[in-house]
C-alpha cells in the first residue's frame, strides 16, 4: 500500500493508490462528493461518500488516523461544514464533523505544530477567517 498526501485545488479531483489500484476522488458543487471526473477510456464506478453536503469545493486526502488507509477531508461552503471521512478500506467512509460553522472554499493538510500529524488549514471565504484545526485523532 502506498499512501500519499495530496492537496488539491478547489473543484478538482485527486488520485490515491491503494493496494496498487488507483482510487479517484472528486467534489462537485451540486452537493455531492465522491463521483470521479469522467476519465475517457477508464472503467470507473462512482461511489458516493456524502450526498448531503452543499457546495463542497475542496478535498484533501491523507491518512489522518494513522491506520494506513487514505481518508478524505472536505469543506462545504453552503453547508458551512468541515468534515473528514474515515476510510474503512472497503469502500465505506464514516463522517467525522470538524466544524459546523466554516464556510470555506479551500483547505490544506499541513503539520502546523510539528507533532508529526497533519492538521487542517482552512481559508474561510464567507467565514472571513483563516483557521487551522489541530489533529487530535490519534491522541
Ligand atoms: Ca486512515
Ligand atoms: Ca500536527
Amino acid at each position: 500500500m502506498r499512501v500519499t498526501t495530496e492537496e488539491m485545488p478547489p473543484g478538482a479531483a485527486g488520485q490515491e493508490v491503494l493496494d496498487g489500484a488507483p482510487l479517484y476522488f472528486g467534489a462537485q458543487s451540486d452537493g455531492s462528493m465522491g463521483d470521479p471526473l469522467p476519465a475517457e477510456g477508464a472503467n470507473l464506478t462512482p461511489h458516493d461518500i456524502d450526498t448531503r453536503l452543499k457546495g463542497p469545493h475542496s478535498l484533501a486526502i491523507a491518512d489522518l488516523n494513522g491506520d494506513g488507509k487514505p481518508d478524505v477531508v472536505t469543506v462545504a461552503k453552503d453547508s458551512r461544514v468541515a468534515a473528514w471521512f474515515e476510510n474503512d478500506g472497503k469502500g465505506q467512509f464514516k463522517e467525522h464533523p470538524i466544524s459546523s460553522d466554516q464556510s470555506a472554499y479551500d483547505i490544506r493538510l499541513v503539520d502546523m505544530n510539528n507533532d508529526r500529524d497533519l492538521d487542517l488549514l482552512v481559508a474561510g471565504f464567507e467565514s472571513k477567517n483563516v483557521v487551522w484545526y489541530e489533529n487530535r485523532i490519534r491522541k
